[in-house]
Order: C-alpha cells, then sequence, then structure tokens
C-alpha cells in the first residue's frame, strides 16, 4: 500500500501545474492579410499564437517571426500553433516569407 501511494505522489508532482495556460490568440490568413493584423499583448505572458491560412490567394504560405526563431509553413485550413512569450515591450512584427510583405504585429505592453 506504501509503495503504492508514493507512486501517485510522484505523478502528481510531474503534472504541468505550476505553468499557467497560454493565451491562445487566434489569427487567420485571408485575401486582406493577416487577421486580426495588430493584436494587444504584454510582456511575459505565454502566447499561443494559432494560425489558419483560408485562402489561396495569399503569399502568406509561411510564417515568418524572428523573436520566435520560427518560419512555418502554413497549409490550408490547417491551425499552426505557434509558442511565443514575448520578453520585451514594443511591436514585435511577424509575415510572410518575403521580408514580411504581407504581416501583422503584437503590440507588447
Ligand atoms: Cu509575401
Amino acid at each position: 500500500m506504501t509503495t503504492i501511494t508514493i507512486v501517485t505522489g510522484l505523478i502528481l508532482l510531474s503534472a504541468p501545474a505550476a505553468a499557467p495556460a497560454p493565451r491562445r490568440v487566434e489569427i487567420s490568413v485571408t485575401e486582406k492579410g493577416f487577421e486580426p493584423n495588430s493584436i494587444l499583448v504584454k510582456k511575459d505572458e505565454p502566447l499561443k499564437l494559432v494560425v489558419t491560412r483560408k485562402t489561396e490567394a495569399t503569399c502568406a504560405k509561411k510564417l515568418v517571426l524572428d523573436e520566435a526563431k520560427v518560419s512555418v509553413d502554413l497549409p490550408m485550413n490547417k491551425p499552426v500553433e505557434i509558442d511565443f512569450t514575448p520578453t520585451k515591450s514594443g511591436p514585435v512584427k511577424y509575415g510572410c516569407q518575403m521580408g514580411k510583405m504581407i504581416s501583422g504585429v503584437l503590440l507588447v505592453e
């Protein structure tokens, strides 16, 4: 019986209870670009960007976010999750792979 108690205790300790859930930020890629185009976020607040491309009529088939060292493909209608925690205030620009010609911004305060 003692053994079972110890094992249960270890499982509880290793559960990720301490880390706060990241804030989910939904972003779509449409003919107009990234929507919403500008998002207010907080410094040191963990974010989970959920990016879904909803059109073929865009060159934003990739998302580049230098601050998170991210360059990911955006498949059609398939949400892509990007974890990012801004560590300083100010605008963080992300965008397509062609020098962020199509872009959006996270306004970190
Ligand atoms: Cu582009």
